[in-house]
């Protein structure tokens, strides 16, 4: 490779008469060009009976944003309208199936309805939506027995293609959704799976597409349906890769690090990558699990990191939260110190000679206590009020470990599903956001003055 690292911006893969580049952990390549320039796409040449399963539930306009600016089925319509683009259509290329479901399933079209593409994407483009549920089992059902037949156009030499689109999860005959796509398999269809916002249940597209099963190999995801076309070449290059592609220029093929990677190959001594050289960073904490952290989970270029509130610090796991035990640290003045799930608290005699609640000091400076009361002896009246303290204490910590655990049981399964991001993540540290115990407690006024949104310093820090 010549110096400038083949103009990759992070990595560069060498191959034995080509390159291309990649990315750090942290990182995604752009693919801004989606084809080779000047060169027939390697879809063009491929034979295929291609049936695109289009999910019509209730759930996709349910998503369509509030100020209207776009309709998500009249996206998902035009994805498939842009993927047919594509193709050669005719009974020596490439043919294509339609159909939807929600509640049932519709053909819409079948794979000899069309050979002129302009008629086709006009069926694409005016299918109606239906709304219900979700009865993925059904669609691929009705493809299976009214798509992939001799009278409806299947030809047992070209290879079948099944590509779902949902937006979720069955919510009809969801039983039969994996058995009913491991039968599809079985009968020699490949499946492609694509799964639109973050509704998905991910191991359910997995389960349902065909060997090896990958991300962006057999799967794909698209964060809305603003974001479908940008999975539409990695898609097409897919479905057009395990076909005979014999005069094309494009080469694609899957990488686990970098998804499908293309290559254009202009001649024999002269082939180029087609993917992007600049890496852009992925933001970890832009997902429906705050990015595995329990509290806090701020986004960085190339990592991310979890912080936690005052009166917790970070977990071995960095990404849970647990309780400071401040009363290790003497901050009584030699009164008793009752550490607090968040916080701690000091017992002072100016409690006991105001007879008040509200002087007793919840995680505050320990020399907003009189220094002259403080130094008082043990009266009645201090083990009495003593011992209220520890049972509205005890109350307090029960109260304030259920809103933990509830915290945790939601934050679990995002730790363990992102501990992957987390291993190869950099950790820059665990920096306090401060909540108010006041605002917990319902506004007792135990509660001192913490900061809801005040970034306190950073208590320690993490090698990167
Ligand atoms: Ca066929
Ligand atoms: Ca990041
Ligand atoms: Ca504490
Ligand atoms: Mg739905």
């Amino acid at each position: 490779m010549n110096g400038n690292n083949g103009g990759c911006q992070q990595r560069c893969y060498d191959l034995y008469n080509s390159y291309h580049c990649g990315c750090e952990a942290g990182y995604t390549l752009s693919n801004s060009q989606t084809s080779c320039p000047g060169s027939a796409s390697a879809c063009e040449t491929s034979v295929a009976d291609i049936v695109f399963i289009l999910d019509s539930s209730g759930s996709i306009r349910d998503a369509n944003p509030s100020d209207g600016s776009y309709d998500n089925w009249a996206l998902a319509l035009q994805f498939i309208s842009n993927f047919v683009n594509e193709f050669n259509l005719g009974t020596d290329g490439t043919q294509f199936g339609l159909v939807t479901f929600s509640y049932l399933a519709n053909n819409i079209f079948y794979l000899n309805s069309y050979t002129d593409k302009n008629q086709m994407q006009s069926a694409i483009l005016n299918t109606p939506y239906v709304g219900s549920y979700t009865n993925t089992s059904g669609g691929i059902r009705m493809a299976t027995y009214e798509q992939y037949i001799s009278s409806r156009g299947d030809r047992s030499w070209a290879e079948n293609i099944a590509i779902i689109l949902t937006d979720g999860v069955p919510n009809r005959d969801e039983s039969f959704t994996i058995p009913d796509a491991e039968y599809l398999r079985s009968l020699g269809t490949t499946i492609y799976v694509v799964g639109i916002t973050n509704a998905i249940d991910e191991s359910m597209l997995q389960d349902m597409s065909s060997q090896p099963q990958q991300l962006n190999g057999q799967y794909f995801l698209a964060d809305d349906f603003q974001a479908l076309d940008n999975i539409r070449q990695t898609l097409a290059a897919a479905t057009c890769n395990g076909q005979e592609v014999t005069s094309s220029t494009q080469y694609c093929f899957y990488t686990e690090e970098e998804g499908t990677i293309c290559l254009c190959e202009y001649d024999d001594c002269n082939i180029a990558p087609l993917n992007g050289t600049t890496c852009n960073n992925i933001n970890e904490c832009n997902d429906d699990e705050n990015g595995g952290c329990q509290y806090q989970c701020v986004d960085t270029t190339g990592s991310y990191y979890c912080s936690c509130p005052t009166g917790f610090t970070l977990a071995y796991d960095l990404h849970g939260c647990e309780d400071v035990d401040e009363c290790d640290f003497n901050p009584c003045s030699g009164t008793t110190c009752v550490n607090t799930y968040g916080s701690y608290y000091c017992l002072s005699n100016s409690v006991v000679f105001n007879g008040a609640f509200a002087a007793a000091l919840v995680g505050a400076d320990p020399s907003l206590v009189g220094s002259a009361s403080v130094s008082a002896g043990v009266t009645q009246q201090t083990v009495v009020l003593a011992s209220a303290l520890a049972v509205v204490g005890t109350l307090l910590v029960v109260m304030i470990v259920a809103l933990g655990l509830r915290h945790m049981r939601t934050s679990k399964k995002a730790a363990e599903t992102d501990s992957d991001t987390a291993s190869t993540a950099a950790f820059n540290g665990t920096s306090a956001f401060g909540f108010s115990l006041g605002n917990k407690l319902g506004n007792t006024n135990l509660g001192a003055n913490f900061d809801d949104d005040a970034l306190s310093t950073v208590s320690s820090t993490y090698a990167s």
